[in-house]
C-alpha cells in the first residue's frame, strides 16, 4: 500500500462521490495561495507561502476533522499579503507524498499524524546521555518505511561513547548511519548537511539526544532552545512543538519534540515488508496471515534464504523490525 492510500484523512472525510455541489466553492479556492505549514500551536497555524512571506492561519470549517500537520501543503485564502496581523484561512490540504504517524500506544488505533511530506526521517539517538534505546529506533524505522520516508540514523555525542555497537545493529538493515560530535567543524554534521540539503527532512528521537543542537548547526539563525539533560533525560529547554526551518542551501529541516515511546498501532506487517523488496515477493507464498517471524511454520522467507535468493542478514533484519511491531514498546 502506498502512503497516500494509507492517509487516515481520506478514510474519514472523503466526501461522497458527486454529493456536493463543488463548483459553488471553487472560484474562491482558485484564488487560494499555496503555502506550507511551518508550525502548529493550539489551532493556529504558521504558514510559509511560495513568495517567502509567513502568516498565521486558522482552518476553514469545511476541512472538518481533517488533520493539518507540519509539512502539509495547503491552500490558504484571506489576508495572504502578510503583515504581522495577517490571518488566513486554510481551505484545502493537498495530497501527501509521505506521512510520519504514530499512535499513543500499540493497542490504540487512533493515529496521530506527526509530519507530512518529509522525504527523510533522521532518527536521532545519542551514543550516551540518554542511553540509546534500539527498540525505539527500530520502531522509528518501521514508521519511516510504512510512511514512505527514507530513514537515516544519526548517532550523536560521539565524545561520550563509541558508535561501534549501534553501527553493527543498523548497517545490516541498509540504513545510512551518520555519527556526530560536539566539535564546531564536526565532519558528521557536514555529512548530514549534504544528505539533507535540497530535501525535506524531519529529526526525530528521544528528548535530550541533540536534535535542536543539530538544527542550530544546520540552520545558523534557527535559535532553537537547547535543553540540559537531567537524570531522566529531559531538560528544561526541551522542544515543545514541531517546527520547519529552511536550510541555507535549499530544503527544509523539521525539529520535533522528544518522544518516550512510539506506538505502531496503525502499521501492518505488509507495511514493513514493503521496505524489503528482496523478500516481499517471496512472502506471497506464505500461508495466509503468516507473521513471517522466526519459527513460523511454512514461512516462505526461510526457503528464500535457503535457496540463496536472499541473505540471512536481511531476513534477520526484517524479523527484528516485525518483532518490534508485534511486541510492546519498552
Ligand atoms: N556531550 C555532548 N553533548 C551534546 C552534543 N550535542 C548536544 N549535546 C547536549 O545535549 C543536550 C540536549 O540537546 P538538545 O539539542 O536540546 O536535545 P533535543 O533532542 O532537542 O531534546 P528535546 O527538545 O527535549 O527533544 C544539550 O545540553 C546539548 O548541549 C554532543 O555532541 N556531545
Ligand atoms: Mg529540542
Ligand atoms: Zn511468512
Amino acid at each position: 500500500m502506498s502512503p497516500r492510500e494509507l492517509d487516515e484523512d481520506d478514510v474519514r472525510v472523503r466526501p461522497g462521490r458527486g454529493s456536493r455541489p463543488r463548483t459553488r466553492t471553487r472560484p474562491a479556492h482558485e484564488e487560494a495561495a499555496p503555502a506550507v505549514v511551518v508550525s502548529v500551536d493550539r489551532g493556529r497555524y504558521r504558514l510559509g507561502t511560495d513568495t517567502g512571506t509567513v502568516l498565521s492561519a486558522v482552518r476553514a470549517r469545511e476541512l472538518g476533522r481533517r488533520a493539518v500537520v507540519v509539512g502539509d501543503r495547503v491552500a490558504v485564502v484571506g489576508d495572504v499579503g502578510g503583515g504581522p496581523d495577517a490571518l488566513g484561512r486554510i481551505v484545502r490540504v493537498e495530497p501527501r507524498t509521505s506521512l510520519l504517524r504514530r499512535t499513543p500506544d500499540d493497542s490504540d488505533p487512533v493515529e496521530r499524524p506527526v509530519v507530512a511530506n518529509a522525504e527523510v526521517l533522521v532518527v536521532v539517538t545519542a551514543l550516551a546521555d540518554p542511553v540509546p534505546r534500539p527498540r525505539l529506533v527500530d520502531r522509528c524505522l518501521v514508521a519511516a518505511y510504512d510512511g514512505g520516508l527514507v530513514p537515516v540514523l544519526c548517532l550523536t555525542k560521539d565524545d561520550l561513547a563509541p558508535p561501534g555497537q549501534m553501527r553493527a545493529l543498523y548497517e545490516p538493515l541498509g540504513v545510512e548511519v551518520v555519527v556526530t560530535g560536539p566539535a564546531a567543524d564536526d565532519p558528521g554534521v557536514e555529512v548530514l548537511r549534504q544528505r539533507l540539503t535540497g530535501r525535506t527532512s524531519v529529526l526525530f528521537g528521544q528528548s535530550g539526544v541533540g536534535k535542536s543542537t543539530l538544527v542550530n548547526r544546520l540552520v545558523p539563525d534557527a535559535y532553537r532552545a537547547v535543553g540540559e539533560v537531567t537524570g531522566v533525560g529531559k531538560g528544561r529547554h526541551t522542544s515543545s512543538s514541531a517546527v520547519a526551518l529552511p536550510l541555507p542551501g535549499g530544503g527544509t529541516v523539521i525539529d520535533t519534540p522528544g518522544v518516550r515511546s512510539f506506538g505502531l498501532g496503525a502499521v501492518t506487517p505488509q507495511g514493513v515488508l514493503a521496505a524489503f523488496p528482496d523478500l516481499a515477493q517471496a512472502a506471497a507464498a506464505c500461508p495466509p496471515g503468516c507473521d513471517h517471524l522466526e519459527g513460523t511454520p511454512g514461512c516462505a522467507l526461510d526457503a528464500e534464504v535457503g535457496a540463496g535468493r536472499a541473505t540471512a542478514a536481511r531476513l534477520d533484519s526484517l524479523r527484528r523490525l516485525l518483532l518490534a511491531l508485534s511486541s510492546q514498546d519498552d
